[in-house]
C-alpha cells in the first residue's frame, strides 16, 4: 500500500532536489482564490460523484468523518511559482471513494461550491495520488484554503486541487476546467513546467 506522507522527512539537506523547475520556496501560505469564498453549512454540504445517469455516490459530512482518514504530509506546488513544503493534511483517499463506483470514463471534472471547475484524469485521482482532505495543520481547514473541505492532488499544480469540493464527474473525454479554458495546462506537471498552453 502507498505510504500517505510523500517522504518529507531525511529530503530536508537536499531541499533544491525537491524544488520544480520555476519555484521558489516559500514558509507562508498564500490564499488564491479566483472568487469570493463561498460558505457552505456541514449540515448541507455533501460530496457526490456522478459517475453516470442513476449511478451517482454521495456522501454527508457525517459519512466521510465515519470514513478511514489518513494523515498526509506532502510538497505543494503553485504555478504562479511558490512551492511549499511538508504541508500536513488530514482525509479521506480518494481510493476510498471510488471504491464502489463503476466507471470506464478516464477523466474527471472536479466541481466546487461557487462554481470553481478543473479537469483531471482519473489515474491522477487513485492509487493514493489524492484525497478529499478537511484538516490543516492539525487544526479544521480554514475556510480560505477551501475548508470545509478541498481537494489535494499534490504531485499537480495546486489549482487542481480544488477547494470547497462539492463533487467529481466522471467524463469519457478530457474537457477544460475553470483555468484551463483560461489558458492553464490541461494536465499540470510541475516537474515538466506544464503551466500554460
Ligand atoms: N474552488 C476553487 N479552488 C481553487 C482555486 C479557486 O479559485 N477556487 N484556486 C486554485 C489555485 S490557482 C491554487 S494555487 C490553490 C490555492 O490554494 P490556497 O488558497 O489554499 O493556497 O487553490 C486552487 N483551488
Ligand atoms: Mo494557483
Amino acid at each position: 500500500m502507498a505510504t500517505p506522507t510523500s517522504g518529507f522527512t531525511g529530503r530536508r539537506q537536499n531541499r533544491g532536489a525537491n524544488l520544480p523547475p520555476g519555484q521558489y520556496l516559500t514558509d507562508s501560505f498564500p490564499v488564491m482564490s479566483a472568487g469570493p469564498t463561498p460558505h457552505v453549512l456541514l449540515r448541507d454540504w455533501s460530496f457526490q460523484i456522478a459517475a453516470g445517469p442513476g449511478r451517482t455516490h454521495r456522501w454527508s459530512w457525517e459519512e466521510l468523518q465515519a470514513l478511514p482518514q489518513e494523515d498526509v504530509t506532502t510538497d505543494i506546488h503553485c504555478v504562479t511559482h511558490w512551492s511549499k513544503f511538508g504541508t500536513t493534511w488530514r482525509g479521506v483517499t480518494l481510493d476510498t471513494l471510488f471504491e464502489d463506483v463503476e466507471s470506464d470514463a478516464e477523466y474527471t471534472m472536479v466541481h466546487s461550491y461557487g462554481g470553481y471547475t478543473t479537469n483531471v484524469p482519473l489515474d491522477d485521482l487513485l492509487d493514493g495520488k489524492a484525497w478529499l482532505v478537511h484538516e490543516f495543520d492539525g487544526e479544521p481547514l480554514p475556510s480560505a484554503h477551501g475548508g470545509p473541505a478541498r481537494l489535494l492532488v499534490p504531485h499537480l499544480y495546486f489549482w487542481k486541487s480544488a477547494k470547497w469540493v462539492s463533487g467529481i464527474r466522471m467524463m469519457d473525454q478530457d474537457l477544460p476546467g475553470f483555468w484551463e479554458t483560461n489558458g492553464y495546462n490541461m494536465y499540470g506537471d510541475p516537474w515538466r513546467e506544464e503551466r500554460y498552453w
